[in-house]
């Protein structure tokens, strides 16, 4: 069976990375099935789903449902968003297998929270290069999973 992937990135916190969203997700597909691919759409904005309205309680169920389906979640960290530390937090208490990524150079610092959880064991957190992303997961994938 194919593995179910977990994309998180920012959609309320900022939608500036949502170009390298898309690329992540791109290269997610080639290792299983990715269940969040709406958040690489160009066509979401900060505002809603491609401008329709969706009840907040039902978005939050919906994606902790498809969370505790994941076998593993990949994370674009660089754009700080409450909802991605929040789902970090959540799939840690899961002890789902996670990779964080952030990229440099970046005017962010990444939280210490999300950093220092790390473990080299089920959570993994990377600094990437734009130009080097998808050997980054290529990587993870092959040696990790
Ligand atoms: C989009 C824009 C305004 O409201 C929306 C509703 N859409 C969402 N649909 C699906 N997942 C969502 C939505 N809003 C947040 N999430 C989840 O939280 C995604 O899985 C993202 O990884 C994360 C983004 O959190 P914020 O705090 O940046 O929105």
């Amino acid at each position: 069976m194919s593995l179910r992937i977990y994309f998180c990135g920012s959609i309320r916190g900022g939608r500036g990375d949502a170009g390298i969203y898309s690329r992540i997700i791109g290269q997610l597909k080639r290792f299983g099935q990715v269940l969040t691919e709406h958040v690489g759409r160009p066509d979401l904005s900060e505002k809603g789903e491609g401008g329709m309205q969706v009840d907040d309680k039902r978005i939050h169920d919906r994606d902790l449902q498809w969370l505790r389906e994941a076998d593993v979640i990949v994370a674009e960290v660089t754009q700080p968003s409450l909802g991605v530390g929040y789902e970090i937090g959540r799939a840690l208490a899961m002890n789902k297998k996670i990779l964080c990524l952030f990229r440099t150079p970046s005017t962010y610092a990444l939280s210490a929270m999300i950093r220092g959880a790390a473990n080299g064991t089920n959570v993994h957190v990377k600094d990437y290069s734009e130009e080097k992303v998808e050997i980054v997961i290529q990587q993870y994938f092959e040696q990790q999973l």
